[in-house]
């Protein structure tokens, strides 16, 4: 039975040992309630480390019985292990790398190399407890290079990865020396999950730039694969926040605090002590506030809880100095005897605490300099049952692209957020509960259990599309068998696409003119009574018939709009009125105006904007957008918009490439039928082809060709040689065939 394995940095549960006794405290991190309703059921696992450094084998293996029951099983890390993994690589390298402060980042070949070797090492763990059909979800930024190190060792397993933390811009991913490593690591995956469409687009362009796929709408196709990225904004247990907050303890709790505290109105802050997290800009704007809003002096009071955490690296003890001067200092300046602005706490509280803690404030002051998601905003909504209460929120915190009815704030702009406290804390009531009311909607359907069930349905998806499009390498026995077919049929169709299948994409449209060898190649090949060879293209016909038209070929000019048989001149297949193009070309010529490099191609049919000449990414990202432009457009009309190599097409939608060829297999006998091709474009032939057709993909895997090679030259060859081969035969046999 298929089973789904969790694997983290860290298990749901801190080991603790006292007096020679082992204890497991359940983890109340958002990740361990979110999954923790899937890793207890059946036979799931979750595999992590437990929390404790443990080296006596006999140790381990009881912690290992221990947790089998629990569905967990432990992977051991040693002192220097966490020391140089753990703290190292992951939180003095990656950590502030991904958060946007590359200046606190160090770059150690040693912490680099012991990552390699951990990463390793749950790589292990999880090989000794998957199956062929198990799914495995990865977790995190320790773990970036376990996706690829499990491919190589389980090929065909499911295999999805989610990051935690924001995915920064290439330009500050790609000071990172390890960079290529370490994105092919996340590449293992079949489906790569961020919390925001941000983090997804960032790290596309880091691919692309790095390692040098391009993607399309998010499937990314490496030479052996396609995989999917895509953003899944994390969710928190709605539920649970909001039955606790109901609960008649929390509520106790809510009433013992507010009686020790004088001022009226709380602004609450929590987060555990790191420096993406804002917290010495929000105490200085804090004391801002105090200074220029002299009325909430004795009215207001920041409850402050900071999380201890990573308190071994040496930047986050220097942050905790820093906290502690600032509050020092706020308080020592404002302090009465009754009243202390800042109510500070450097500790961990049980979840009622925290719930009544969130009950009670008036404000939830959540301000990161940069946060993957941020939970504690969305728990301080989940909680506030009677509605009244104000988040003010930082437009760099994941959540903000969700909870748009939050006070949204950028965390440098310190009078910014000085006038949102005061906005909050003076906000009509009725305003607060729409406010509320909006927010507390969207995160009751977006919770969890659905950001669970959202990855896990994708990851299947993607699984089916790998299927449906997985194309074989057409191999020496392909061949063989394609020569024999070749040999032994009296008849044979040759539908070969011009551009990337048969000629290489070159910067210009008309510098793709074909070479001699490629002329001796289409000769040979309809030289041989036998054969038709139709050549394919979306080119216009003018150019077809200059660089092809004296061969004893047939050619699809411009999508199957025009057609040439040998022998003849040229027919149009369809005659379609083009009045369309007067509008949309006034659209490609704004796409041109903002996009140095790109430029339009009038052909008979349909319009062109190129951007191949355009800077990497700024292309791929207009073409997005005038995609979608024109997608919206053409839903009224009979235009076909279509996604090419390097460029957008708008053409009339009766026409397209498989249709035409379609013309052919009606028309002519065909006892042999071969189709080459490499675009998106190209899949219209492959679909239109009968079963026994030899489809080829030139390029990557993903198609519904039946076969692939990776290069023109490779098809190029494949061709020469099936034919070669068999006219050795057929002129042994007495067939009139010249080589050319
Ligand atoms: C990373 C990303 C992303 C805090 N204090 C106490 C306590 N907490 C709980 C909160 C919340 C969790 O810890 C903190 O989660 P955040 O999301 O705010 O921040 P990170 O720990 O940095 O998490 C972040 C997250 O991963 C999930 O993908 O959102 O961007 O940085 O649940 O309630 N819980 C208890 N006592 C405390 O004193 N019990």
């Amino acid at each position: 039975m298929a089973k789904l394995i969790i694997v983290s940095n860290r298990l749901p549960v801190k080991l603790q040992e006292k007096e020679g006794e082992l204890s497991y405290k359940t983890s109340e991190g958002g990740l361990a309630t979110g999954l923790g309703s899937i890793y207890k059921q059946k036979d799931n696992l979750w595999i992590g480390w437990p929390g404790m450094v443990v080296n006596e084998p006999e140790k381990q293996d009881k912690i290992t019985e221990d947790l089998r029951p629990e569905n967990m099983h432990p992977v051991f890390l040693t002192e220097t292990e966490i020391k140089e993994f753990y703290e190292g690589f992951s939180n003095e390298t990656l950590w502030p790398t991904f958060h946007y402060f590359s200046q606190y980042a160090i770059y150690e070949q040693q912490l680099w190399e012991t990552y390699v070797k951990v990463n390793e090492k749950y790589c292990e763990e999880v090989v000794k407890q998957a199956g062929p059909e198990d799914t495995i979800w990865v977790h995190d930024y320790q773990l970036l290079l376990l996706p690829s190190m499990l491919r190589e060792r389980l090929p065909d397993s499911t295999i999805g990865f989610f990051q935690h933390i924001p995915f920064p811009s290439y330009e500050v991913f790609r000071l990172l020396p390890w960079r290529k490593s370490l994105l092919e690591g996340m590449l293992g995956a079949d489906l790569v999950g961020f919390h925001t469409y941000d983090d997804m687009r960032h790290f596309l362009s880091s691919v692309n730039r790095i390692v040098g796929y391009g993607s399309m709408h998010g499937w990314i196709n490496t030479p052996s694969r396609s995989l999917l990225v895509d953003s899944f904004p994390m969710g928190i247990d709605y539920e649970k926040y909001a039955g606790t907050a109901a609960s008649e303890e929390v509520k106790k709790r809510e009433r013992i605090y507010r009686s020790n505290l004088n001022a009226q109105k709380i602004i609450l802050s929590i987060d555990r002590l790191d420096y993406s997290k804002g917290i010495a800009q929000r105490l200085k704007a804090f004391e801002l506030f105090l200074e220029k809003y002299p009325e909430f002096h004795e009215q207001v009071t920041l409850l402050m809880l900071v999380v201890p955490s990573r308190d071994a690296v040496e930047k986050y003890k220097e942050l905790k100095e820093e906290v502690d001067e600032l509050v020092g200092r706020i308080n020592g300046k404002y302090s009465h005897i009754n009243w202390n602005p800042i109510q500070y706490f450097y500790r961990s509280y049980p979840l009622e605490t925290l719930s009544a803690f969130y009950r009670m404030a008036d404000v939830a002051l959540v301000t990161p300099m940069r946060d993957g998601m941020n939970l504690v905003c969305k728990e301080y909504v989940a909680s506030k049952l009677d509605q009244k209460g104000v988040l003010i929120l930082s437009e760099m915190a994941g959540a903000s692209k969700e909870l748009s009815d939050a006070l949204l704030i950028n965390p440098n702009d310190i009078n910014q957020i000085v006038e949102s406290l005061y906005t909050a804390l003076t906000m009509p009531e009725e305003m607060q509960q729409a406010q509320m009311q909006n927010m507390q909607e969207s995160l009751q359907r977006y919770n969890i259990h659905h950001w669970v069930s959202m990855f896990m349905d994708r990851l299947s998806y993607v699984k089916i599309k790998q299927m449906s499009l997985a194309t074989s390498y057409l191999d020496e026995a392909t061949f063989l068998e394609m020569s024999d077919a070749y040999d032994s049929a009296s008849s044979r169709l040759f539908f070969l696409e011009y551009d990337g299948a048969l000629v290489d994409y070159r910067n210009r449209p008309l510098m793709a003119r074909p070479d001699d060898e490629l002329m001796d190649l289409l000769e040979l090949i309809s030289s041989n009574p036998k054969n038709r060879v139709v050549v394919v293209s979306s080119r216009e016909k003018a150019t077809m018939q200059d660089w092809l038209g004296h061969l004893n070929i047939d050619i699809i000019a411009e999508h199957g709009v025009w057609i040439k048989q040998r022998g003849t001149g040229w027919q149009t297949m369809l005659s379609l009125m083009d009045d369309w193009k007067k509008d949309i070309r006034l659209i490609l010529d704004l796409y041109v105006d903002r996009t140095p490099g790109s430029f339009i191609e009038e052909k008979e049919y349909s319009l062109v904007w190129h951007y191949r000449r355009v800077e990497t990414g700024l292309g791929d990202l207009r073409a997005r957008e005038l995609v979608s432009h024109l997608n919206f457009l053409a839903s009224n009309s009979n235009l076909q918009v279509l996604d090419g190599q390097m460029a957008v097409e708008v053409k009339a939608q009766e026409i397209n490439k498989g249709k035409a060829s379609s013309y052919w297999l009606s028309k002519f006998p065909h006892k042999f039928v071969v189709a080459v091709g490499d675009d998106w474009g190209d899949e219209d032939i492959f679909k239109a082809m009968p079963r026994e057709a030899y489809t080829i993909k030139v390029g990557n895997a993903y198609s519904v060709a039946k076969y692939h090679v990776d290069t023109c030259e490779e098809a190029r060859k494949t061709l020469l040689r099936l034919v070669q081969s068999s006219s050795k035969q057929e002129q042994t046999s007495g067939g009139a065939l010249m080589t050319g």
